[in-house]
């Protein structure tokens, strides 16, 4: 029997699904699990999402490096922002970093909080090598859109609808809304700067002058890294060399 693959629309729907049999993908294009994906990719030793400001701070007197936006702004005292531009070589390579962003960093401590049975971390930069782990892993798969405030984004579903697409012939949908998913990606798929164009989060990136980011955050494949929730932190799952069940249980 194939295994279950939802799509779980926004964060306060996430008790709809059981994850703790699952692996969740946390999904938020524009801009948090984007920029995860560019930080390990460039070496970071460590991530470590929070959902706090004040402890996200509080990891600086720790020899970490922190990251924080508010409604896209960079919080004032921190480190970095939350653009995958911040995150090169000179500036993240073996470098710890605590992040804390609006919804990105909320939706992976709501799986946490639902004992998911493992989080990774999704984006356009990195569906390929990510569809072939999930391919890889034969367990049921939960693709969690961080969404805005508990609502429903454009750009997080089309994602999600991409690689529902990408899975289809190896899970079976758990309800329709892997369904809704896939139809939207289908219509905006090559169109898909004209769909983001019109969605409010890209509106008030727009407003910031972050359109280069949004560009960047479109294109495929640039990270082939996989961001894996290994205690408080995501790793590259290239550091469990493939036997991720026995790091995270
Ligand atoms: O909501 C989030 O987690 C952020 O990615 C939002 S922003 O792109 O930094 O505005």
């Amino acid at each position: 029997m194939k295994k279950f693959v939802h799509v779980c629309m926004t964060p306060a729907l996430i008790d709809q699904f059981d994850v703790s049999e699952a692996i969740v993908v946390v999904i938020d294009i524009l801009r948090a699990t984007t920029t995860m994906c560019v930080a390990l990719d460039n070496g970071a030793e460590v991530i470590v999402p929070v959902e706090n400001i004040e402890t996200c701070r509080s990891y600086q007197e720790h020899g970490f490096l922190i990251a924080g936006e508010r409604s896209g702004e960079q919080l004032a005292g921190f480190d970095f922002g939350n653009s995958p531009f911040s995150f090169n070589r000179e500036t993240i390579e073996d470098k710890k970093l605590a992040i804390t962003t609006t919804n990105g960093t909320r939706a992976i401590k709501a799986a946490q909080d639902r004992n998911a049975k493992a989080i990774v971390v999704g984006s356009f930069c990195n569906i390929t090598a990510l569809t072939n782990w999930l391919i890889k892993q034969n367990e049921h798969v939960c693709l969690l859109c961080a969404g805005w405030r508990d609502n429903v984004t454009l750009e997080d579903t089309i994602f999600a609808g991409a690689l529902a697409r990408k899975l289809r012939h190896n899970f079976r949908r758990f309800q329709d809304t892997a369904l809704v998913a896939e139809t939207l990606f289908n219509s905006a798929n090559t169109r898909k700067r004209y769909f983001f164009r019109n969605s409010s989060h890209f509106q008030r990136l727009i407003h910031l002058e972050l359109q280069e980011e949004v560009k960047y955050a479109m294109r495929r494949d640039t990270h082939p890294v996989i961001p894996i929730m290994i205690g408080d932190g995501l790793y590259d799952i290239s550091f469990c060399q493939d036997d991720f069940q026995s790091y995270v249980e």
